[in-house]
């Protein structure tokens, strides 16, 4: 795809919901939780440095959600009561925002994601 401006790459796994928040120290890709659960992503916003690789650990406390962050090429399911895990590089600054893309009932449209992405 000529228009990607991250690299993304989804992987889904089985385990259980975690109810850590924050972001977790060490080598690699910056880790970041997020819990997805009706109707919000906690937390909602997050800020990371362009060229930055970072991780999205994703659960849900509850149905199954989604993130689409479209600016970002960022899309992933994640099942109910599970965790998954995105990994992005934005090479772009911005804000970019996000939405659950899975329809999870009558607040489903006031689920919002928002990536800040700064120099
Ligand atoms: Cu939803």
């Amino acid at each position: 795809m000529n228009c990607c401006r991250t690299m993304v790459v989804l992987t889904i796994l089985l385990a259980s919901s975690a109810a850590m928040l924050g972001d977790k120290a060490g080598s690699g890709p910056r880790r970041v939780d997020v819990v997805a659960g009706r109707w919000e992503f906690v937390p909602s916003e997050i800020t990371v440095k362009k060229g930055e690789q970072v991780t999205l650990i994703m659960h849900t406390r509850d149905v199954a959600h989604s993130l689409v962050v479209k600016r970002l090429n960022i899309s992933a399911e994640i099942p109910k009561q599970s965790t998954a895990e995105i990994s992005f590089k934005a090479d772009a600054v911005g804000s970019f925002e996000g939405r659950c893309g899975h329809f999870c009932g009558a607040g489903h449209e006031s689920m919002r994601f928002v990536i800040r992405v700064a120099e």
